[in-house]
């Protein structure tokens, strides 16, 4: 049975200041009607895009706290993972998928991993190969470009043909989950725009969403793309809708922000446009690959 408000068991670390993971997974999904019950990895003072930025692994205190809510009988209808500070917090949050499996759930593994051609600096090429066995377990991963081509073991790509992105997809599929969405795909020479492109391999079809190229890395904005989709997809709005949603909140916040002599390591100004998740939709711009 589902929860009366859905709920979502939240495996990512809690950075301070700098706007990523929890502070702007938070609000997001609570925004869009879900109960978010946080399981932090790590507290952090910022996230790790600013120098001398200080950590505390709670690994050996994440079975504890999984203990706890299982001795309470507390269940799911969204368990979704994103940046994991060593190869063993994969390992437990496999684990945690296996306790708290449901057959009417949805899990997602957002592989946070790194950003624009690196590796985030807590990266580990032993991580990479735990992240490729957790993606097993995800009914949706959603890497960006740089995540997917380490998943793959690939070049980072400057340019990318539609042709190109489905067959990555496929591949990734191949590694398990059911539906593979890459964000921040590069287009052909010359274009200003970027896309995500999504596979639903159950379905098999391919979806595209664009959105102009704006010169800027704000961390946190995965978190918030990934977070968008989830709450759409539990809200009951289809794949494309929730692709096309999640698109426009995050172009919506960075068209927001960059006006602004602003630091962009303080990610996008999402507390000026949570109200844009009340909003009906409007208008989509996906396209049928
Ligand atoms: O948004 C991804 C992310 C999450 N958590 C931490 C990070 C980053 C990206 O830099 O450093 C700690």
């Amino acid at each position: 049975m589902r929860n009366l408000v859905p709920r979502v068991a939240a495996i990512h670390d809690l950075s301070g200041f700098g706007r990523s993971s929890l502070t702007v997974i938070i609000p997001i999904l609570s925004n869009m009607g879900l109960q978010v019950c946080p399981l932090p990895t790590a507290v952090l003072s910022t996230h790790t895009a600013y120098d001398g930025f200080k950590l505390v692994d709670l690994t050996e205190h994440l079975e504890d706290f999984i203990a706890h809510w299982e001795e309470l009988g507390v269940s799911f209808d969204v368990i979704y993972s994103g940046f994991l500070g060593s190869a063993n917090q994969i390992c437990i949050v496999e684990r945690f998928i296996e306790k708290f499996r449901r057959p009417d759930q949805l899990i997602v593994v957002d592989p946070v991993m790194g950003d624009d051609g690196e590796l985030y600096k807590s990266f580990t090429e032993e991580m990479i190969g735990e992240m490729r066995k957790l993606i097993k377990y995800a009914d949706i991963i959603t890497p960006n470009i740089t995540e997917a081509a380490m998943l793959l073991n690939r070049e980072y790509p400057e340019q990318m043909t539609n042709d190109e992105a489905k067959e990555w997809c496929i591949e990734l599929a191949k590694m398990g989950p059911k539906t593979v969405v890459i964000t921040s795909v590069p287009s052909e020479p010359n274009s200003k725009s970027t896309s995500v492109i999504s596979f639903d391999s159950e379905h098999k079809r391919f979806w595209k969403v664009s959105c102009s190229y704006i010169p800027a890395v704000f961390p946190g904005t995965g978190d918030g793309f990934t977070s968008v989709l989830i709450g759409s997809l539990t809200q009951g709005f289809s794949l494309p809708i929730a692709l096309d949603r999640a698109v426009n909140f995050i172009s919506i916040g960075i068209r927001s922000t960059f006006g602004f002599p602003h630091s962009e390591k303080e990610g996008i100004l999402i507390e000026k446009i949570l109200d844009n998740l009340k909003a009906p939709i409007t208008m989509s711009s996906y396209e049928i690959l």
